[in-house]
């Protein structure tokens, strides 16, 4: 595989690279993205009919158990080597900040350490009442209830129609304005306010990568498109990055 120069060049020389990533970059870990048709069960419905809080009021059993048999085909998935590239590059760079759509924990399991979930983590969950995080693992009711207050819990994602936990928006602009790479990986770029980072980095002069099978609206705004599969592409391109320099897998920073 070749990468360009320049690209290559940049990374070597990159201290703060922004990772923003979509269902694409678990894919090669067996996690369907959304916008793979739902299979089985669920071939009826839509993604954006069930993520809903009006969905969970409506129906709160078919919500949950939405989310259950999410988990399930989630629970043998394995961060896969795309996963693994991105948390061995905080060995190559002094900092590496994952900014992701996913829910499904995959970078934190890879190793990486600083790692934003802009619509928050299927694994958790809270009370849809007094939003207090609540254990459901052992719980036999469907919904379980909160502990606390006795409301039903949800799993603890950013539904369509709810916005995203302040902080992590801040951090996500934040490092969208002082990247020097900022990664785009695995996304259809269709849900906002997420997608609208890449365009605002660029917006901000920071060199734009994407890395996606297919064409999205970001490649015209991408300094780099890389076209493949990221479990592929990204050890691909950091081994070529610092291979090359000589550096034995070490920073190229003091
Ligand atoms: C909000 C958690 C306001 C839940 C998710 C018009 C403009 C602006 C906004 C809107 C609008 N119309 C409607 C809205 C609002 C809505 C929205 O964007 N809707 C969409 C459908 C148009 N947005 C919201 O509601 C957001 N909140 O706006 O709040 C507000 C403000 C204040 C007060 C009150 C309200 C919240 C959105 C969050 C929704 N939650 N997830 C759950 O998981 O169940 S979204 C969910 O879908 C994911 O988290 C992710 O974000 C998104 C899926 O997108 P991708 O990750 O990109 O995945 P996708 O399958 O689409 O694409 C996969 C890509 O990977 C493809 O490009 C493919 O080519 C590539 N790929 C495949 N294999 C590989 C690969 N790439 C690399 N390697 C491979 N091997
Ligand atoms: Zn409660």
């Amino acid at each position: 595989m070749d990468f360009a120069p320049d690209l290559l060049a940049s990374l070597r020389a990159a201290r703060q690279i922004a990772v923003f990533t979509g269902a694409g970059v678990s894919a090669e870990s067996g996690i369907p993205t959304f916008r793979d048709a739902q299979t089985g069960l669920w071939a009826n419905y839509s993604a954006e009919d069930l993520a809903t809080p009006e969905a969970f009021r409506r129906d709160p059993v078919t919500v949950w158990n939405w989310y259950a048999w999410r988990r399930e085909l989630m629970r043998d998935a394995r961060p896969n080597p795309a996963h693994q590239a991105i948390a061995r590059l905080e060995t190559l760079v002094e900092r590496v900040s994952v900014i992701t759509q996913n829910v499904d924990g995959l970078h934190r399991q890879a190793g990486s350490t600083e790692v934003i979930e802009l619509h928050g983590n299927i694994w958790d969950s809270i009370c849809a009442d007094c939003r207090q995080p609540a254990p459901a693992e052992a719980a036999i009711e469907v919904p379980p209830r909160c502990p606390h207050c006795g409301g039903m819990l949800r799993p603890a994602v950013v539904w369509f129609g709810e916005p995203m936990p302040a902080d992590a928006w801040h951090r996500a602009a934040e490092l969208s304005e002082r990247a020097d790479l900022f990664f785009c990986i695995g996304t259809s770029s269709l849900v906002e306010p997420a997608a609208s980072l890449p365009r605002y980095a660029q917006s901000c002069g920071r060199p734009v990568v994407q890395v996606n099978p297919e064409a999205t609206s970001h490649d015209g705004i991408a300094q780099h498109v890389l076209r493949g599969k990221a479990g592929l592409i990204l050890p691909a391109l950091f081994d070529a990055a610092w291979a090359e320099a000589g550096a034995a897998g070490g920073r190229s920073h003091p």
